[in-house]
């Protein structure tokens, strides 16, 4: 659907123009979501490759019982990006929390997985704010007094280049309070083949997921982007422990966006996400410079994926 120029957010305009017109050309990947990007990575978390989604469900599944007496006794359930909301009624059954509080960008994702949750568990209070979790939250009055446990699935921190990382959990220590608890998933290292096959289905639905943002800027930024003189590429870069997605053009190309005139030759790229993949002691360390302390962690038999459990302590400074 085509939006009026009204309805285009200011802050896709400015990434977009600017990111295009850096030495390494990049735009943020939280462009990649609008709603056909959103449905695309749905469909991305029920790839055979893409192993993630299913190895921290199964996870969750299987370990739940023992998170639960860990995590959470008579908290409220805080969930940064609720998103979909699928491995929510997970914690909610064993937790038996208090409250839930899902926080999200897209209100409608929100209302309609709120909804989900309120009828699956009509007892349990459910407070949806509508925000960016990047920025300054508030939460409901409602659970002020109960002690909190913050919920951050799906290795989403993985997004995020570790300087950004750390002052996101900072940002969620600061929102949640000291006392508080974190239960976050993370990917871990692996060999580069599974790593790839992951971000480079041979179903090409992650491809067609990066080149939606491709189309996203035609459709909404009135450009004229080629969309064929691009290919998606998914790299692994080892010095800085992440697989990136970038767009490659296939053939020199031009185009214009807001009048604006961008060339890229053949063979250079877009690059449009980061994904980083931890080691078990480069994980704590990040939660540790993030203000959470590591209480206890969970991977799944063959170590792809673990779910870590830490506190926001008091600060202490040794000795
Ligand atoms: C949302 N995020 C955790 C996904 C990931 O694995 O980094 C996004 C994704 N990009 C391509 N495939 C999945």
């Amino acid at each position: 659907m085509l939006k009026t120029p009204d309805e285009v957010d200011p802050a896709f305009r400015a990434d977009v123009l600017a990111g295009l017109a850096e030495p390494i050309p990049s735009i943020p990947a939280r462009w990649l979501y609008d709603l056909r990007g959103s449905e695309l990575f749905d469909d991305i978390t029920r790839l055979p490759s893409y192993y993630p989604t299913r190895t921290e469900t199964a996870l969750l599944e299987a370990k739940m019982p023992e998170i639960a007496t860990l995590a959470c006794r008579d908290c409220a359930i805080v969930e940064f990006g609720s998103g979909s909301s699928t491995k929510t009624p997970l914690l909610l059954e064993t937790m038996k929390p208090r409250a839930y509080v899902p926080i999200d960008i897209s209100g409608e994702y929100l209302r309609d997985s709120a909804a989900r949750v309120d009828a699956q568990f009509p007892r349990l209070p459910v407070h949806p704010v509508e925000a960016d979790f990047t920025k300054e939250v508030a939460l409901p009055a409602a659970i002020e007094g109960l002690r909190r446990l913050g919920f951050f699935p799906g290795s989403t921190i993985g997004n995020f280049i570790p300087r950004s990382a750390t002052d996101l959990l900072r940002h969620f220590r600061d929102i949640l309070g000291t006392g508080s608890k974190l239960l976050i998933g993370m990917d871990r290292v692996k060999p580069v083949e599974r790593l790839l096959a992951a971000y480079d289905d041979p179903q090409g639905v992650t491809a067609e997921f990066n080149l939606n943002l491709l189309h996203r800027i035609n459709r909404e930024l009135g450009a004229d982007i080629p969309v064929d003189a691009f290919r998606h590429e998914a790299r692994w870069h080892d010095m800085n422990g992440r697989v990136e997605m970038h767009l490659v053009a296939v053939r020199d190309t031009a185009f214009a966006i807001d009048g604006r005139r961008f060339a890229f030759a053949k063979g250079a790229s877009i690059h449009t996400e980061n994904s980083h993949k931890y080691g078990a002691r480069g994980a704590r360390l990040l939660l540790l410079a993030g203000g959470w302390t590591p209480l206890a962690e969970w991977t799944d038999a063959a170590g792809d994926f673990a779910l870590i459990l830490a506190e926001a302590q008091r600060n202490r400074f040794a000795p």
